[in-house]
């Protein structure tokens, strides 16, 4: 019932235009498909998505090894994980690329829940997997996703109330107030969107953040719920030669470090992202050891989702939460021991989205599947909805509503 009978692979295009590729499986009854996203800001370390000769040579190479798939048992997880790994011969996937591969690990892992007549997230959860991870939602920003925003990548809203639907409508609330309060503050401008459907506007980025600060203020005391203020610096994007570069001032490291903490402490920032370049391990610490204990300080490109990378973290006390990225690593099997890593040492994850989506619903299933605290997937835009629509259904699911 579960045997791998047929495998799939096409290309699609994902919300940049770009060509990306989708994977369907089949069993005797079961089908599962899943899709790749591609990053922009992408870590150092992060498994290649292709090879060097792009989609096209990842497909190809893939296509002539599917006899080691065919017959399989979709529920062998780590089986299958471990060929794509052994296929593919490279500590990162350069010969397959990790974009095949993990789409290939989440349609078996779908075939499989299906074969069993299971939704995804109970399939890999089972049936206490019902925390429902809280939304964390971009509204302003710039960085790699956007031309001329702010230095800062995203600003984002976290919707912290119990209920997921809300959490949900009311981070779109804040990206629409904001909306708002931006064209007002720029009447004779047409103010854009940024890859993940942010906002982009010419501000510094103290006031960008105030911005948002007043926007969330306003549909907080609408829902009576909390909603925090959350920042991703993916600061390796702007760090060049030892120096933090922002639009209008260059810091050193130190200097960086304090500005995370006066902005965290003047606009109560509540989860800060890669705010230190992806190998500044101890500048990290140094931040986690300033203000870890209040605020949720986020690893995306110094962590790549990787274990490894994870485990030196641990050791240096650097962040105290991992972004989780099923793309960077390549497996679910990696990105599961990833997690359980984490989890074992205290660190929160917070599973994610990158700035190319496409309307694959895989990462609400996993962030409740793994007990992720937040999930990162925009505010508003098809490719991200389809996630945080599936997140409310989900909701409606577990708690019988
Ligand atoms: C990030 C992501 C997603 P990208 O930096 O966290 O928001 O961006 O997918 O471009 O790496
Ligand atoms: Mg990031």
């Amino acid at each position: 019932m579960t045997l791998i009978e047929d495998i799939i692979v096409r290309k699609i295009l994902d919300s940049r235009g770009n060509q990306t590729v989708e994977i369907d499986v089949y069993t005797l009854n079961g089908f599962g498909r899943a899709a790749a996203p591609a990053g922009k800001s992408t870590g150092k370390h992060e498994v290649k998505a292709y090879p060097r000769g792009g989609i096209d040579e990842g497909i190809k190479y893939f296509k002539e090894r599917l006899d080691h798939f065919i017959g399989m048992d979709a529920t062998q997880q780590e089986d299958v994980d471990a060929i794509l790994h052994e296929i593919d011969k490279t500590p990162d996937f350069s010969m397959l690329g990790g974009n095949i591969a993990v789409t290939f690990s989440l349609a078996v892992a779908k075939a499989a829940a299906s074969s069993l007549a299971l939704p995804l997230y109970q399939y890999l959860g089972g049936i206490y997997a019902k925390e429902i991870p809280k939304p964390v939602g971009n509204v302003l920003g710039g960085g790699k996703h956007a031309i001329n925003g702010t230095t800062i990548q995203e600003m984002l809203s976290a919707s912290l109330g119990d209920s997921t639907k809300d959490n949900v409508f009311a981070n779109a609330e804040v990206h629409r107030v904001l909306g708002d309060k931006l064209k007002k503050r720029f009447p004779d401008l047409s103010i854009g969107l940024g890859d993940e459907k942010a906002w982009v506007a010419p501000l510094r980025d103290e006031e960008a953040i105030a911005l948002v600060v007043d926007s969330i203020e306003e549909v907080k005391s609408k829902y009576g719920f909390e909603i925090m203020p959350a920042l991703d610096f993916a600061a390796s994007s702007f760090y060049e030669n030892g120096k933090y570069v922002y639009h209008d001032k260059e810091l050193s490291t130190e200097e960086q470090i304090e500005f995370v903490e006066e902005l965290v402490k003047e606009y109560g920032i509540y989860i800060v992202e890669d705010p230190l370049d992806e190998e500044d391990f101890d500048g990290f610490a140094e931040l986690t050891k300033r203000i870890g204990d209040s605020v949720y300080i986020v690893g995306d490109d110094i962590f790549v989702t990787n274990k490894k990378r994870l485990e030196i973290g641990i050791e240096k006390g650097a962040a105290n939460t991992i972004l989780i990225k099923p793309n960077q690593i390549g497996t679910l099997t990696d990105m599961h021991e990833t997690i359980r890593l984490a989890k074992d040492n205290g660190y929160a994850c917070m599973i994610s989205h990158r700035s190319g989506e496409t309307c694959d619903t895989s990462i609400a299933h996993l962030g409740v599947a793994f007990g992720c605290e937040f999930i990162k997937t925009g505010t508003i835009g098809g490719e991200r909805l389809a996630k945080l629509n599936e997140l409310i259904r989900i909701e409606e699911e577990i708690k019988g509503e």
